[in-house]
């Protein structure tokens, strides 16, 4: 299945601006603010302007959801209202939150039941950029809608004109415009890249136009809520600077290899990027996705010219936040994560639920296809145990011919070794790999409790991808 190709659309979104929140009270130490979600049937215009509505599922009706404006160490109560027709829960993307709130169903809660609701309580100890979707079925129900962005604020942010979202989503739409809904169980999907869309959204919609005006310095928080599609994005004539990764700032401020950011599934990226172009003036939102490029929206410049008071190269780095990052990779002794499984190189055997199966079985009986360590999916015992405040070493092998998007709940970890390349700097939650490689990663494991590592590839996870890690 091709994506369709798009064109430049002549009308105008309405901009997602985050910046010109109103400013709020500060509640008291005994008294949270109160978020309330509702996950239910919906519609949504995510196809081409004359295309019929599709049937969504979506947090309080809108996809992507509301998008949650928290601040740093602010106590936040949410609740979730299941209005769908399965169970759900909500995982908080990135949030270094007590275990309890993780939202993961069967390993930190049980499932939300339709018609019941659930609350959840927490303090975001981070600033930065993070979302938050379902983490049941999460292959199905991400894929339906249901998701949203969260930004934490820093205390003091970074002086910009405009604060906007720019939020990815890969869709499987039928002739009818609606979901495929016979697609979110196949096994060659599950076996292969996933399940690849043919729509891809900006925001929620099939063309996103962002108005701008020049000389207008703007923070681009970027998402790939995609369950499968690897996006590379560019801001065509314009040159960003990476100010943080995964909701954690870079220590220095860099420019993208090629102006282009590449995320994987679940990844997250906040850019600041100088409008250098002239009054009147549009530059594409371009988006390479594997074999094409499509045009995901536009940067729209209005006749007005404003001054700018500095330049990028002054911009200030965004105060790092209050996560442990001491480690000590010489003292503790790496963890193998050894990745196999999907087409073209699949395993003879592996064990699932204590039993085990060739892979004819495991296809057949249980639409499984992929193994950690020789074991698919979620298994009795962790993948490893790790002291409360020590350093975790955890090797990753893959070897499948499959790229893939490694979640670690409850920490963000550095890449300490890279078969491939110089190890990256930066603190992230989601780790792209590509076939073949090993990638080392370390953090500190200082947030006790049951953990999930998986493929943000849902269709992996599904598949068999998935396991836990326990601080203790
Ligand atoms: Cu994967």
């Amino acid at each position: 299945m091709s994506l369709s190709r798009r064109t430049f659309l002549a009308m105008t979104g309405s901009i997602a601006a985050v910046g010109a929140v109103a400013p709020q009270h500060a509640a008291s130490a005994d008294q949270a603010r109160r978020l309330r979600l509702t996950a239910r049937l919906s519609r949504a215009h995510l196809l081409e302007a004359g295309q019929p509505e599709t049937a969504v599922w979506a947090y309080d009706g809108s996809v992507p959801g509301p998008t949650l404006h928290l601040r740093q160490g602010e106590s936040i109560e949410a609740q979730l209202i299941n209005q769908l027709p399965q169970p759900t829960t909500i995982h908080w993307h990135g949030l270094r939150i007590d275990n309890s709130m993780d939202g993961v169903a069967g390993l930190t809660q049980p499932a939300v039941q339709p018609g019941k609701t659930y609350f959840y309580r927490f303090a975001p100890p981070d600033a930065g950029t993070f979302w938050y979707h379902p983490h049941y079925r999460t292959w199905e129900q991400l894929a339906r809608g249901l998701y949203g962005v969260l930004i934490v604020q820093e205390a003091s942010p970074p002086a910009v004109d405009q604060d906007l979202i720019v939020g990815f989503d890969d869709w499987r739409i039928g002739e009818n415009g609606q979901i495929d809904e016979a697609s979110f169980d196949s096994m060659h999907d599950i076996s292969h890249a996933g399940r690849l869309g043919n729509i891809l959204t900006l925001n929620g919609k099939f063309s996103q136009d962002f108005e701008v005006l020049s000389g207008q310095r703007l923070r681009l928080r970027l998402l790939n809520a995609a369950t499968a599609r690897v996006v590379s994005v560019r801001f065509a004539d314009h040159a960003p600077l990476v100010i943080a990764l995964d909701g954690q700032p870079v220590s220095r401020p860099f420019a993208p290899r090629g102006n282009t950011i590449l995320l994987a599934p679940a990844q997250r990226a906040d850019l600041i990027l100088d409008c250098d172009g002239e009054p009147g003036q549009t530059s594409s939102i371009e988006v390479d996705v594997g074999r094409e490029t499509l045009v995901a929206g536009r940067l729209v410049y209005g006749t007005q010219r404003r001054q700018r008071a500095n330049t990028l190269s002054e911009f200030p780095v965004l105060p790092a936040n209050p996560m442990p990052t001491d480690i000590n990779p010489d003292d503790a002794s790496p963890v193998d994560l050894v990745m196999t499984g999907g087409a073209r190189a699949p395993f003879p055997s592996a064990v699932y639920q204590g039993e085990n199966l060739s892979i004819r079985e495991l296809v057949r009986r249980h639409k499984k296809a992929w193994a950690f360590n020789g074991v698919v999916g979620f298994p009795d015992k962790p993948l490893a145990v790790f002291a409360n405040g020590k350093t975790a070493v955890i090797k990753m092998v893959n070897r499948t011919a499959w790229p893939h998007a490694m979640h670690f709940h409850g920490h963000h970890v550095r890449e300490i070794q890279h078969s491939a390349r110089e190890p990256s700097p930066h603190w992230r939650d989601t780790i792209f790999m590509r076939p073949d490689e090993t990638v080392t990663v370390a953090f500190n494991a200082h947030n006790p409790g049951r953990w999930m590592l998986h493929c943000h590839m849902l269709g992996h996870q599904r598949g068999g991808m998935s396991t836990w890690y326990e601080v203790g």
